[in-house]
């Protein structure tokens, strides 16, 4: 996969735990880049070196000949696009416009239909791997829209990220990002659910993870996760907020298309439970808290 990227004039819009990691590389790689922020001090730092910062999502798209978006939820998402001085007015023809947040399929495809009325090209490119993965440029996209407007991003993708997937038309990327996520999210809760029998029954949790990374159960949430369900140690990297939204968006999806998920709406339940009594913003790996506040 390529990784050389000719400068170009970006834009990106959302500046949050993902956002600025991912500004920062493009901003390393060489391009020119145009930010926005709901919350303008969160573009300090990518201001100091060296991104213009522009006054409304408006500005950054008319700016750019590549816009990427990287926000919370739907609505979020709807509000930089579609509000006062959103992006969609401005997108220029023959520009790239790719959205990275988690959002529906049916708003990604909306979203497709847009551009095409404008003669911008779009890409529904959700990502994986939290905030390190985007500090490091190690992202990984899932991709849905076009071969061909997917070939000409990959130079860009390849400073954000280290591989990709192609999965099918618009929409696709999201719907594979939404099945990913609640593994995720049911991996967790069940890493959760064990340490606390264990733990209850007067065991070491360490234990059961020694065992776990052991045996056929073993994986790359263990890996990473278990050490902060075992301290009780929650510094988002994947907030859970954003977990319980996705969980709901995969719970519509299922409802759209008449497939059961009584795992992932059980557990939706106990990541509402935890975010309903957070104080503060917890990594969803915090939905150990159910049983151990
Ligand atoms: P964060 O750190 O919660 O950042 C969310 C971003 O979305 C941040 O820039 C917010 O601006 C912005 N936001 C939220 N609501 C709005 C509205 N209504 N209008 C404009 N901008 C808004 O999330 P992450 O970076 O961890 O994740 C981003 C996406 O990747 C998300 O979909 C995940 O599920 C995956 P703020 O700074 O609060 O003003």
């Amino acid at each position: 996969m390529e990784r050389a990227a000719a400068p170009k004039k970006i834009g990106l819009i959302g500046l949050g735990l993902m956002g600025r990691p991912m500004g920062m590389n493009l901003l390393k790689a060489g391009h020119s880049l145009t930010v926005w922020n709901r919350t303008a001090s969160r573009a300090d730092e990518l201001v100091a070196a060296g991104a213009k910062l522009a006054k409304s999502p408006q500005e950054a798209a008319a700016a750019s000949e590549f816009l990427i978006t990287m926000v919370s939820d739907p609505p979020a998402l709807e509000e930089v696009l579609w509000g006062p001085g959103g992006a969609m007015q401005s997108l220029q023809r023959d520009c790239i416009y790719m959205d990275s947040s988690t959002i529906s399929p049916a708003l990604a495809r909306k979203i497709a239909a847009a551009c095409a009325e404008r003669g911008a090209r779009f890409l529904d490119a959700p990502v994986t791997g939290g905030d390190w993965g985007a500090k490091k440029g190690e992202l990984l996209f899932m991709i849905g829209g076009d071969a061909a407007t997917l070939k000409e991003a990959e130079p860009i993708l390849g400073v954000m990220g280290k591989k990709w997937f192609h999965l099918g038309p618009h929409g696709a990327g999201q719907t594979v990002k939404l099945a990913m996520n609640l593994i995720l999210a049911l991996q967790i809760d069940a890493l959760a659910e064990a340490l606390a029998l264990v733990t209850r029954a007067g065991l070491q949790g360490e234990k059961l993870v020694e065992v776990l990374q052991s045996s056929m159960a073993r994986s790359g949430v263990l890996d990473i996760k278990a050490p902060n369900l075992l301290k009780g140690e929650y510094v988002p990297s994947f907030p859970l907020r954003l977990m319980h939204k996705d969980l709901g968006l995969a719970l519509d999806l299922a409802n759209q298309l008449g497939v059961p998920l009584p795992a992932t709406a059980a557990a939706r339940e106990t990541y509402s439970a935890v975010k309903g009594a957070a104080q503060e913003d917890l990594d969803y790996s915090a939905v150990m808290k159910f049983w151990k506040a």
